[in-house]
């Protein structure tokens, strides 16, 4: 199976679906797509322009949640990322959802976008709409998840699965953004990201993130305020 993905590496929903085959052990490229200077055969792909899609053969698919689903039933001789049984599924679905609904606007729509984004473009990031969210809008949806982990390493049946691929990838921008959970409020939930970010299939994915991550500072610093 040729697998391409195509996306950034330092959005969320990419990252998503690059940890879901990197831990299913399935090879892919990743080809770069910019999502705000797209090349206008994009649209083909997804035809509201945001990434990630995927090609697989001749066929492609865009949204990382209707992929990572895909992957799960293409390959069904893989361990199970997307939970056993009906009611684990639908939780999973629930959390993966959660992720990418509630605490993307924020974590990544509000403080990455804001803190990196916004000046690597030579805009101001608005330091008022990174402290509500941070202050105002994440706590709430912070108490609900480390009440939902509770005392279990992983959220669904206490398996590794995508609902914590999807949460902690949101998380992952926070802290892109300079912001980090804090661990005496939350220590539950904060120990669940350190957990799924020590994983080894992630290593080399957040290794060249980092890397990225430090050209972009070091061009930030250069940029004239
Ligand atoms: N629900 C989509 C969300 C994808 C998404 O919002 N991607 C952002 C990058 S993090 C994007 O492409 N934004 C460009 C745009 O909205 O024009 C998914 O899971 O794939």
């Amino acid at each position: 199976m040729s697998l391409i993905l195509y996306g950034a590496p330092l959005s969320p929903f990419v990252r998503k679906v690059r940890v879901f085959l990197a831990e299913k052990g399935l090879d892919h490229q990743l080809e770069n797509v910019d999502p705000f200077n797209q090349p206008d055969w994009y649209a083909e792909l997804n035809p509201l322009r945001r990434i990630p899609a995927l090609r697989d053969g001749d066929m492609t698919l865009a949204d990382s949640s209707v992929i990572c689903h895909y992957l799960e039933e293409r390959n069904p001789e893989l361990a199970a990322l997307c939970g056993n049984g009906a009611l684990s599924r639908a939780r999973v679905s629930w959390l993966e959802k959660y992720a990418d609904y509630e605490v993307a606007p924020l974590a990544t729509f509000t403080v990455f976008r804001n803190r990196l984004l916004k000046p690597l473009l030579g805009k101001l990031c608005d330091e008022a709409a990174v402290k509500g969210a941070m202050q105002e809008k994440l706590p709430g949806h912070f108490d609900y998840l480390e009440r939902t982990l509770g005392d279990a390493d992983y959220f669904v049946d206490n398996q590794f699965s995508l609902a914590d691929i999807a949460i902690a990838c949101q998380l992952v921008n926070m802290r892109h953004g300079g912001e980090s959970l804090d661990s005496q409020r939350w220590p539950r939930l904060a120990a669940h990201l350190e957990r799924v970010l020590q994983r080894p299939a992630l290593q080399p994915i957040l290794d060249g993130e980092r890397k990225i991550i430090e050209k972009i500072r070091a061009r930030i610093a250069q940029t004239p305020a």
